[in-house]
This record gives C-alpha cells, sequence and structure tokens, in this order.
C-alpha cells in the first residue's frame, strides 16, 4: 500500500503513526501538491493529502477513513476502540483535533498571502478557533484519569484520541510556535505531548521547520 504525503501534514502524520503503531508497512511517497503532475489528484478528487492507495489501484481518503481501515488490517492492539462508547468518544478527540488543525491551516495560508491580500478578519476567526479548540481539549485532559501516571485521552488507554491531539500538537509548534506557548498556556496538553514525543513513531515523523 501506496501513502501519498507531505512531510509537515497533520493529517498524513497521523496516518503515518497509525501504520507505524500498528507495525502496517505502508510505501511513503512524498508529493508536492502545487506541482502540475503531483499525482494526488488522480487518487482524490479533492487533492488532498494524505490518500492511500491500495495494491487493487482504488485509494482511499481522509485521513479519518485511512485510520480506520488501517486499524481494521490486524485485530490486535486496536487504536479505535471496539466498545462503541468509547469509540464515539475517541472520535470526537480526533474530530476537535483535527478541526484546530483545519484552522491552523487555513490561518497559515491566508497569511502566506502578500498583506493587502490578507482577509485580517478570517485569520481572527480562525486563530479564535484554534485557541477555543485547545482550551477545550486542554480542560477535558485535565479532567481525564490516571493523573499522575501516563494517562491518556479517553478511558486510561492509548489510542488515535492521542495521536491526533499529538499531531496537531505538532503542527501548532511548527507553524505558531513563536504565539502560542503550548507549555506556558495549554500545560495539560503539554505534558500529553512529551509523553508522546518519546514514542519511535511519533519521533520518525517529526514535522520539518
Ligand atoms: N480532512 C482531511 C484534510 C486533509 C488536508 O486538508 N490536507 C491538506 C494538507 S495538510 C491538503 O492536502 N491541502 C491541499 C488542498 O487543500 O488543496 C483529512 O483528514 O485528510
Amino acid at each position: 500500500m501506496k501513502l501519498l504525503y507531505t512531510i509537515n501534514s497533520p493529517y498524513a502524520r497521523k496516518v503515518r503513526i497509525v501504520a507505524a503503531e500498528k507495525h502496517i508497512e505502508l510505501t511513503l511517497e512524498e508529493v508536492v501538491l502545487a506541482a502540475p503532475d503531483c499525482p494526488v489528484k488522480q487518487y482524490n478528487p479533492l487533492g488532498k493529502v494524505p490518500v492511500l492507495v491500495l495494491p487493487d489501484g482504488d485509494s482511499l481518503y481522509d485521513s479519518r477513513v485511512i485510520v480506520e481501515y488501517l486499524d481494521n488490517r490486524t485485530p490486535l492492539a486496536h487504536l479505535i476502540p471496539q466498545d462503541h462508547g468509547a469509540k464515539i468518544k475517541v472520535r470526537r478527540w480526533e474530530a476537535l483535533a483535527d478541526g484546530v488543525c483545519d484552522a491552523a491551516v487555513t490561518t497559515m495560508l491566508e497569511q502566506r498571502k502578500s498583506a493587502e491580500k490578507q482577509d485580517t478578519v478570517n485569520i481572527e476567526r480562525q486563530m479564535d478557533k484554534v485557541r477555543r479548540g485547545l482550551q477545550a481539549l486542554n480542560d477535558e485532559f485535565g479532567k481525564s484519569k490516571n493523573i499522575g501516571k501516563n494517562n491518556w485521552c479517553v478511558n486510561g488507554t492509548f489510542s488515535l484520541a492521542d495521536i491526533a491531539v499529538g499531531c496537531m500538537l505538532g503542527y501548532i509548534n511548527l507553524r505558531f510556535g513563536a504565539v502560542i506557548n503550548l507549555a506556558g498556556e495549554y500545560s495539560n496538553l503539554e505534558r500529553l505531548n512529551v509523553v508522546l514525543l518519546k514514542r519511535q513513531s511519533f519521533k520518525d515523523s517529526l514535522p520539518v521547520a
């Protein structure tokens, strides 16, 4: 199976980490989305990464579909719980973490425009989403069980929720490290991040400045 990805995409990193944690080997093909011959559109009409190309040439997107597919490839060490209630909790964490990434990506793209073309109202709106999302996740993580141990987002078990939050934190640090001080402002999330960064799957997929 081939994964089309960009090095700093938090969504693609989520897929890479899930594959690594599940010991599923993927062929990684880094793409340049702006390149005229970029293969992504061939496989995903939306032109977004990540895309998983299956051996029969069929493709899967987006990251949420791909991680569910990978998680069910092997029965052991599920990252998405089988229990419905726990699964919904995990996917809600993922939805919020991904949503923070969506707002952060939109902000970053807006800020890359020349000053006179930037929509400052939209930048503010998107950054509000980022901060509200971080605050909600930080508060929620503060309430999670097993404080003091290696506590995880949902039911004290390492899951896709932790992976999604970790990928989001990596992206926020990469793009907004100068304006958002995670350790100072969102200390519960920082605590989670420190633990996640000890895992080989996180170390092997660090964003590149
Ligand atoms: N919801 C999608 C988001 C994917 C996404 O927005 N990827 C970005 C890279 S970080 C992208 O490919 N952007 C190109 C575009 O929007 O044309 C997922 O979870 O896979």
